[in-house]
């Protein structure tokens, strides 16, 4: 078995997968059942199916699997993937596997949807509703149309996590509105926006205001919301357009501070800041710390905190605790010491390390990024186009990699030209490199060299098997010239999942060769996440915090990575991109000695 381990709710997950898939391209209902029948078997079964197999035991043995079905099953532990799914998966656009779960909607259903109409989507079917075109179907009408929209609606409340920065830009001009209502005194962000969350299941609002039904009007109203969920005296829910839910409650300007402490959570946080409340005969709530009180009536009792936050953490004995660490991850115990660390800082970070130009996949020209990165402030910063093995990216082999050096040193003749002027950030010269899938990089020693930073990454042959995955990656880290591996584990957030990979494996070779792991900003990837940062932290490993920007707009997701990495408890020691330039030149020489300079 060289593959993943997977777990048997992640087998029956894809024989379930293959099953609908299977439907909606009209395969024999016998063979559909089969699947059906085999994914809930194992997944019920008491044995992990991993070590059926290891102990060389009989798959057959399960109810409902067949011969081929174990042939199925062991083929994905040994290849990580089905090949029947594969190949149903190349002719039946995945997007389906949302449609079918609309009510209403079965794969025959889809298929005919799919056939007719071209929708392979969720929001695909969404259009073709609106527009009608759905009730003109044979065998649909008016009243299943209804019936669907409704569903599309349902799937997408239940359904997903939106983005952290999709979540922020369709909140924006809701609080902005919010905010410029009649008799508001204050509206804060809580939940897991707050916490800075890689995605949020919904948007809670907190505010203070003498006329709470205007600011419950002003959300209402706004024309961005598709939908009104609910709306009372203290708490309106809505739906938006883009399917991101908004709650905002109105509370007493005397319990705003425990209100914004509860509802920022994270739950599990609050569980065990409320026992300590308990533990000191005192009473936690969302309207604040109380002494005394009976009941479901705490605020009959002396009120020892409640208006500000900073004042309920005090009243417990302990120091505020930044939002992004509110995780029940040992934040009490060190805000009880006074041992919680110094995070980083957007403002701690003195460049950006990984960003592409128009000499591949990027929208503007070196000088373009550059003026946007002295704006910003930067010391520094590199360039790191695609390696040639990206051939789509338009990605450098060595003649264009010699002509773009040629470039910056113009950059740098015309600044010894003109002394004075504005900030200008040091341009150093790197190039995103891909690994091959045995693991060389995609271009020569003698090239790799002349480079001051070297990215390596993996874009291609995302599905190999783990132990063969993990060599692939520890190899390129071995390279001595290699600086930073990023987006380690390839997640896209919402629509890929991370490959199988050894990341203790990785983030110890990375440690050993004085490689930093990335936390690549973009709030599609964030990766590394916060729990892996955390690992790779604690395997003694460096941390680049980067964009990875294609576009000049791009810069601006630095902080997304700053929240990720504040929620991994990160301060600017492990950060090199908070260090100084001198200081990240020797560690980017792997000068010996120099990373603890
Ligand atoms: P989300 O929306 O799934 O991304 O995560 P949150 O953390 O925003 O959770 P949400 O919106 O359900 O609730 C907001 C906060 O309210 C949550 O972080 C903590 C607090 N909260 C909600 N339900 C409970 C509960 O049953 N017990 C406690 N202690 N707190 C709760
Ligand atoms: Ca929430
Ligand atoms: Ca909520
Ligand atoms: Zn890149």
């Amino acid at each position: 078995m060289s593959g993943r381990r997977f777990s048997n709710a992640a087998v029956a997950a894809r024989l379930a997968r293959l099953a609908d898939l299977l439907e909606i391209d009209g395969a024999n209902a016998f063979r559909v059942r089969a699947y059906r029948g085999a994914a809930e078997s194992i997944e019920t079964h008491p044995e992990a199916i991993a070590d059926v197999l290891a102990r060389g035991g009989d798959l057959t043995a399960l109810k409902g699997v067949g011969k081929d079905l174990a042939a199925a099953v062991t083929t994905l532990f040994d290849d990580g993937e089905i090949p029947a799914l594969r190949e149903v998966a190349e002719r039946v656009p995945v997007g389906l596997l949302d449609v079918v779960r609309v009510p209403g909607v079965g794969p025959k259903r889809a298929a005919t949807l799919w056939r007719e109409l071209g929708v392979t989507s969720l929001d695909d079917l969404d259009r073709a509703a609106r527009a009608g075109r759905v009730a003109a179907l044979a065998g649909f009408g008016e009243k299943t149309q209804a019936k669907v929209l409704a569903g599309v609606a349902q799937v997408r409340r239940h359904g997903g996590r939106v983005r952290l920065g999709d979540a922020e830009a369709a909140l924006a001009p809701l609080l902005a509105a919010v905010r410029d209502a009649p008799g508001i005194a204050r509206v804060e962000v809580a939940g897991s926006l707050r916490r800075g969350r890689a995605t949020v299941g919904d948007v809670d609002l907190l505010a203070v205001a003498d006329q709470p039904a205007a600011a419950m009007a002003a959300l209402r109203e706004h024309p961005d919301v598709a939908e009104v969920l609910g709306s009372g005296d203290t708490k309106t829910s809505v739906r938006l357009e883009g399917d991101l839910q908004v709650d905002l409650r109105v509370v007493p300007a005397p319990s705003f501070g425990a209100a914004w402490q509860y509802f920022t959570g994270s739950k599990a946080h609050n569980v065990a800041l409320r026992q300590r409340a308990v533990d000191r005969g005192l009473r936690l709530s969302e309207y604040g710390l109380f002494r005394g009180g009976e009941g479901e009536h705490p605020e009959r009792g002396e009120r020892l905190a409640g208006a500000d936050e900073d004042g309920v953490y005090r009243a417990l004995g302990l120091a505020w605790v930044p939002p992004e660490l509110r995780e029940d991850r040992g934040e009490i115990a060190a805000a009880a010491e006074g041992s919680l660390p110094r995070l980083l800082e957007p403002s701690d970070l003195r460049g950006d390390l990984h960003m592409h130009s128009d000499w591949s996949d990027g929208t503007a020209d070196i000088r373009a990024m550059r003026a946007a990165c002295a704006e910003r402030g930067y010391a520094y910063m590199a360039i790191t186009d695609h390696s040639q093995a990206l051939r789509m990216t338009g990605g450098l082999d060595p003649e264009k990699l010699a002509r773009q050096w040629a470039e910056l040193d113009e950059i740098a003749a015309e600044d010894a030209a003109s002394p004075g002027g504005g900030p200008r950030p040091v341009l150093l010269r790197g190039l995103e490199v891909d690994i091959l899938k045995d693991g060389r990089l995609d271009l020569g020693d003698d090239w790799l060299a002349r480079l001051d930073l070297v990215i390596v990454s993996v874009h291609g042959h995302l599905d190999l098997p783990q132990a063969q995955q993990t060599e692939r990656v520890v190899r390129a880290l071995q390279h001595p010239e290699v600086n930073v591996l990023a987006h380690p584990t390839g997640r896209l957030l919402g629509s890929r999942e991370g490959m199988a990979l050894d990341l203790d494996a990785v983030f110890e070779a990375a440690a050993a060769h004085g490689v930093a792991v990335e936390c690549n900003a973009s709030p599609y990837r964030l990766d590394l996440g916060d729990v892996e940062l955390m690992r790779a932290v604690a395997a003694g490993c460096r941390v680049v915090i980067d964009t990875d920007a294609h576009a000049v707009a791009g810069l601006d997701d630095l902080r997304y990575g700053v929240a990720t990495a504040r929620r991994a408890w990160l301060a600017r020691e492990h950060v090199v991109n908070a260090w100084t330039l001198e200081r990240l030149r020797a560690f980017l020489a792997k000068r010996p000695g120099a990373v603890g300079a």
